[in-house]
């Protein structure tokens, strides 16, 4: 009942810009070499578990609107393994490489710790098996520390420590089970980690736990053994008013509180970095800046609606500007483009899963493309050295060097009188236009 849902659809391939099939890929050439990589090297995607194969299709005002075999009643054992079947079958049928998951997407749900581990065990055990089988390969792991009524107050930042252990339960198998099926990087989504009002808010306290519990995650990555990247994914609010994770330049603040800088990364979520009020590129220019790339979470928002609508990218503008960030941070290490993205409410076709899928590949796959031009062509990256290169010279050196004193005497010896020099915008932005 679970890869036969797949099962009229043939595995998507590349086909180029002239097809006329609809499930085709016209830009996605997983062999063409791009910046020296292949393209499925290059871009690392990944389907997620949760939009795709968990939620129903339903939203705050109406029930799941999805006629999913496996999510038929009841969720049991026998459900739980028919999805993962699916969901890895459908990942094949993409021919993309990886796949990513929270540990509750997987298994039989379960209330009661004993019984929530044993479950969890036997999904890692069948997503074992499946990988060999459809040749997937799973690119991070995490844990659910906000669908559950106990997290409503947070996980790490719970004002119960007997949540806070629950929390430690979930994340230690999640991480182990991660090393086991031979995952590239570990994420932590702080969505309950942060409070709906200070009335009932200790933030120094939580502030604590949660640098402590990060700490903790680290220090059992080493003891096991786990070589991926643990990430942080940073978003602003929703669920709660205010998250703690807010945006990378706080997360990066409180890592180095923490002492932390040097062992997590960023997993960087395209709606997530617009409703903290950035763009998209400027969250990766700023992780890169920090030393703190890691990964990315492949979606957009909507300008008129202030929440998360996790539709999938189709912007090929936005998404140049993004790769060409990602390729001057060096490009993915362990990261990769995941698909935190879903189809909509009325999309309720198997059909619709590889129209997303194919829509997102197709256009981060020309983005890349673009950035490629762009940067080759060079106008961009020389325009912007030329506008710094006063910091090379010799009179910059002397004042990266010098106290304030002695440049501010400096300026007054020479009778400074810099001269205003056009940023381009517009021509820069003509420049793009180009390609
Ligand atoms: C929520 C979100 C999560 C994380 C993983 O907005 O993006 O799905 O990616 O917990
Ligand atoms: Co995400």
């Amino acid at each position: 009942m679970s890869a036969s849902y797949f099962a009229p659809f043939d595995t998507v391939r590349f086909e180029g810009p002239e097809s006329t099939n609809d499930f085709a890929y016209r830009w996605y050439d997983k062999d063409r070499v791009v910046f020296g990589k292949r393209m499925e090297d290059y871009l690392r995607f990944a389907v997620c578990f949760w939009h795709t194969f968990c939620w129903p299709g339903s939203d705050v005002f109406g029930a799941g609107s999805f006629e999913r075999p496996w999510l038929a009643a009841p969720q049991d054992e026998a459900a739980a393994r028919a999805k993962r079947e699916a969901a890895l079958s459908f990942v094949a049928k993409l021919d993309l490489p990886f796949y990513c998951f929270h540990d509750v997407d997987v298994m039989a749900p379960a209330d009661r710790i004993g019984g929530f581990r044993d479950s969890f065990a036997r999904a890692v055990d069948h997503l074992e098996e499946l990988q060999g089988r459809y040749g997937r390969r799973l690119l991070w792991g995490t844990a659910n520390l906000f669908g559950h009524p106990r997290y409503m107050a947070g996980a790490a930042t719970s004002p119960d420590p007997q949540v806070y252990a629950w929390a430690a339960s979930q994340v230690r198998d999640a991480l182990e089970a991660t090393l086991r099926l031979g995952g590239a990087n570990y994420v932590l989504w702080g969505g309950r980690e942060g409070y709906d009002t200070l009335l009932n808010t200790n933030l120094a306290t939580e502030q604590e736990n949660f640098g402590r519990f990060l700490a903790l995650v680290v220090e059992h990555k080493h003891k096991i053994g786990f070589t991926g990247t643990i990430l942080i994914e940073p978003k602003p609010h929703e669920p709660t008013k205010h998250q703690y994770d807010f945006d990378t330049q706080t997360v990066y603040g409180f890592l180095k509180r923490f002492g932390l800088e040097g062992e997590v990364r960023v997993n960087i979520e395209a709606n997530h970095a617009t409703l903290s009020g950035h763009t998209f590129e400027h969250e990766i220019a700023m992780a890169r800046a920090l030393g703190i790339f890691g990964s990315i979470d492949a979606n957009r928002g909507d300008p008129q609606n202030g929440w998360d609508t996790d539709q999938f990218p189709n912007s090929v503008e936005d998404l140049t500007l993004a790769v060409i960030e990602i390729e001057r941070a060096g490009g993915f290490t362990t990261g990769g483009f995941n698909f935190d993205a879903k189809v909509r409410r009325q999309s309720i076709d198997a059909a619709d899963l590889f129209h997303g899928h194919i829509g997102g590949v197709d256009v981060i796959a020309r983005a890349l493309l673009r950035a490629e031009a762009i940067t080759k062509d060079g106008q961009l990256d020389r325009f912007r050295a030329e506008r710094y290169s006063g910091w090379v010279g010799e009179f910059g050196q002397t004042v990266r060097t010098h106290d304030l004193a002695a440049i501010a005497d400096l300026a007054v010896a020479q009778d400074l009188a810099p001269r205003p020099v056009s940023g381009r915008q517009e021509w820069l932005e003509n420049l793009l236009n180009r390609f």
